[in-house]
């Protein structure tokens, strides 16, 4: 890993990509706005579950275009990107064979996750893979885990977890890392061996691959670090639309930070309201992650159509007038 983590050093600059079927309603559900994240709108009480599923049958993205997608962060000066192969609510961007709820059976059928591998690689731009344990179309996480930590369902969930990793691992091999989410679930820290076994057989597979210190997590999303105080995977994954303000923040670690355009959205949200970020904020946070030896990585939310929204088109082209004038 430590030549792989020495150009994870350097990368500076990166994107990250929030695209999956809540694109479709981009915030919006029956004309009510709702009130959190874009991409957390499955969780809506006013949403049932079957419904949400059907987005599958709307997920045709004619405009989506990786290549395009990939020249506009290579124009940003973006070194890398993280896409989000699955969110919390379960869709797979890639044809797993374990699950039926994946692009395979939506009516654009083809592997979008294979489609962005290629199309930034092709660029010179390193992918990582976001990956969401928390899986809200999981008929065993909906129903029984959140109360059963030992139960037959939670046996069943974590072996499909480590099939849909080592799959994605052996799928897309020009992949250089994960960047792990929801795991902050109770049942799921409690599982530690389970982790630590699920982490050797991955490096044993993908020597030299990147772990997010988030595949451990406590309820609070905060557990990155093991009892002797020691990083938990090769980079910090804590800095989540905050920015250190000193070097001894960072315990010596790697990191990335993650930021949004909007406050906090992810997903493509038509409502883009609140205070918009603007190109000259976002460098200075940019040089500030830098300074302090973190990668920062902005968030892209493209539409339901697959297309890139020109307000974040238009951010992509300052922000990387100033890094080529800086490079
Ligand atoms: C998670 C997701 O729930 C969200 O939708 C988005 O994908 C984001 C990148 O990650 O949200 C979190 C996770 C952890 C923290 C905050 C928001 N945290 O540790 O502070």
């Amino acid at each position: 890993t430590d030549a792989v983590m020495e150009k994870w050093r350097g990368y500076g600059l990166g994107q990250f990509i929030h695209w999956g079927l809540y694109a479709i309603p981009g915030g919006e559900w029956n004309g009510k706005q709702y009130n959190g994240a874009a991409e957390w709108i499955r969780s809506w009480n006013g949403i049932p579950n079957a419904t949400y599923d059907s987005l599958i049958y709307k997920f045709n993205p004619t405009a989506f275009d990786a290549t395009a997608w990939a020249k506009s962060a290579k124009q940003m000066g973006a070194r890398y990107v993280t896409f989000t192969t699955k969110h919390h609510d379960g869709f797979c961007m890639w044809p797993s064979k374990y699950s039926k709820y994946t692009v395979a059976a939506s009516p654009y059928k083809k592997d979008i996750v294979k489609a962005v591998v290629d199309a930034y690689d092709k660029e010179g731009i390193d992918v990582i893979l976001y990956f969401s344990v928390m899986d809200w179309s999981h008929p065993d996480w909906r129903y029984e885990i959140k109360t059963k930590e030992d139960s037959v369902a939670f046996e069943r969930f974590k072996k499909f977890t480590r099939n849909q990793l080592i799959e994605l691992l052996t799928n897309y091999p020009k992949a250089k890392g994960l960047w792990f989410d929801g795991t902050w679930d109770k049942s799921w820290v409690k599982q530690a061996a389970f982790a630590d076994d699920l982490e050797t057989e991955m490096r044993k597979l993908r020597p030299g691959l990147i772990i997010g210190s988030r595949f451990r997590a406590d309820e609070n999303g905060k557990r990155h670090f093991d009892s002797n105080g020691v990083l938990m995977g090769d980079y910090e994954q804590g800095w989540e639309r905050k920015i250190p303000n000193k070097i001894e923040e960072v315990h010596g670690n790697d990191w990335d930070c993650v930021m949004t355009v909007p406050e906090n959205q992810w997903g493509y949200n038509k409502a883009w309201n609140g205070h918009i970020k603007s190109a000259n904020e976002l460098l200075e946070m940019t040089a500030k992650c830098v300074s302090l030896g973190g990668n920062f990585v902005l968030n892209f939310g493209p539409q339901g159509d697959g297309a890139i929204r020109q307000e974040e088109l238009n951010l992509a082209t300052k922000i990387g007038d100033w890094m080529k004038l800086n490079q």
